[in-house]
């Protein structure tokens, strides 16, 4: 049965296009740089927010209607979610499909009956894939909603709560791995403190490496072989949580042993909280060889939280493309946490929110690959480093041979230091700017 009825297969049209269910440039057979744009661009529906979110906020209900045709709370509904699910994906084009394990199913008041309803639905889901080419990119155990990750999950106070986390654990790998799932996700919800005066902060920490290091060891032994990945934000439920940006997780990942298994799912909204742009937080993953997968959205700089937007700013899409096709591409994908605005609560507000998003990465990945051919601002890096390559005095300092009396003479000798020569921003932003809209 078709759920949405009104909404036909999503075509690109070109830029020119005014009809607003059309791409106007993500054209997914269109080759760029020698790959096609859905090569490029493995995008992926978020269960939660385009399944199950209704816009509920503190101030209000939801306004969405999202039962599908079912009433909510039942297996039918979590049954109708997948249809309405695969058929909002195949319009769409997009291959793949990223959940939490309380996303897809009612959680019952025991685990293990929850864990019946995910065996249940995940065979249907199965059944709902077989003949497509739609599959999962990650998987992840919702390990903030239920009251007793009040204080976190691998970093509870609570050893009991830590075994529940285990076991969620446990399951939600068990899933990604019969769906065929590229990756798993740990975000760390609640692993995070309110105030010093309750918490004993190297514990926590160590025991969320502890679990990590639990899940690594049984996905292995089950035959998981994506990559695991930390995505990082730095506040938001929690005041501090202890996977800020990429380089706090990634020193984390480092000191506990974790770094080979583990990459970063670097969100766009995360990024902007912790005070960074998206851009650098995807160049400390990329320069660690960690830059694993994609959370596409945005914030909003007027509002200081996570308002998980639907990407439209096409520079920092272009910033992000640039990264990405430097790093030679993501193992994972872009998946689009990101939901409607509360007031844009229809079925064509649904699609249209996608193709905003996939067509600003689209245009992203285009305006990308022209700075890159281009080449005048990856030239000006090159020559902004040039004396390390053209000098005795470069050549003698990156030897990492040299001692701090021998580079020391330099100066000494010389007594006056020359200045290192213009930074040129200026200028090289108004080449971005001619490329995006010359
Ligand atoms: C929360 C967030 C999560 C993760 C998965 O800010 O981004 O939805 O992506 O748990
Ligand atoms: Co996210």
């Amino acid at each position: 049965m078709e759920i949405f009825k009104n909404i036909p297969e999503i075509k690109y049209e070109g830029s020119k296009s005014t009809n607003p269910l059309a791409f106007k440039y993500y054209d997914a057979d269109r080759v760029i740089m020698g790959k096609k744009m859905s090569e490029h661009l493995p995008f992926a529906m978020a269960w939660w927010h385009n399944l199950c979110a209704t816009g509920t906020d503190m101030f209000g209900r939801g306004v969405a209607d999202k039962s599908f045709g079912a009433i909510e709370g039942t297996m039918e509904h979590a049954k109708a979610k997948v249809d309405a699910g695969f058929e909002f994906m195949k319009k769409l084009g997009i291959k793949y499909f990223c959940f939490h394990d309380v996303d897809i199913v009612p959680e019952a008041e025991d685990i293990n009956e929850t864990n019946r309803r995910l065996d249940e639905i995940t065979d249907y889901i199965l059944e709902k894939m077989e003949g497509t080419d739609i599959k999962c990119l990650w998987g992840t155990a919702n390990m903030f909603s239920n009251p007793r990750f009040v204080n976190g999950a691998g970093s509870s106070n609570s050893a009991e709560v830590f075994a529940f986390a285990a076991a969620q654990v446990k399951k939600a790998l068990e899933l990604t791995v019969k769906l065929g799932g590229r990756g798993y996700v740990f975000w760390g919800g609640r692993e995070g403190y309110e105030t010093l005066l309750n918490t004993d902060m190297k514990f926590e920490q160590d025991n969320i490496a502890r679990l990590m290091k639990m899940a690594v060891a049984y996905g292995r032994k089950i035959g998981f072989t994506g990559d695991f990945y930390i995505e990082p934000k730095p506040k938001e439920p929690m005041k501090h949580q202890y996977d800020f940006d990429a380089a706090t997780a990634i020193g984390f990942l480092k000191a506990h042993g974790l770094d080979k298994d583990f990459k970063m799912n670097i969100e766009a909204n995360h990024a902007t909280l912790a005070g960074h742009t998206f851009q650098h937080d995807l160049r400390v993953s990329a320069i660690n060889g960690m830059l694993g997968s994609i959370d596409a959205n945005q914030g909003d700089m007027l509002l200081g939280w996570d308002t998980d937007e639907f990407p439209f700013d096409v520079y920092t899409a272009t910033m992000c493309m640039y990264e990405v096709l430097k790093a030679g591409g993501l193992t994972g994908g872009f998946n689009f946490d990101a939901k409607n605005r509360r007031p844009s609560y229809t079925v064509e507000d649904m699609f249209e929110a996608f193709i905003l998003g996939m067509d600003t990465f689209a245009l992203g990945l285009i305006k990308a690959s022209e700075i890159i051919e281009d080449g005048r601002i990856d030239k000006f890096i090159e020559n902004r480093y040039s004396s390390y390559k053209n000098s005795e005095l470069g050549k003698k300092i990156t030897s990492d041979d040299a001692t701090l009396e021998e580079i020391a003479s330099y100066a000494t000798d010389k007594g006056v230091c020359a200045l290192p020569g213009s930074g040129k921003q200026e200028g090289l932003e108004a080449i971005v700017n001619s490329i995006l809209f010359g």
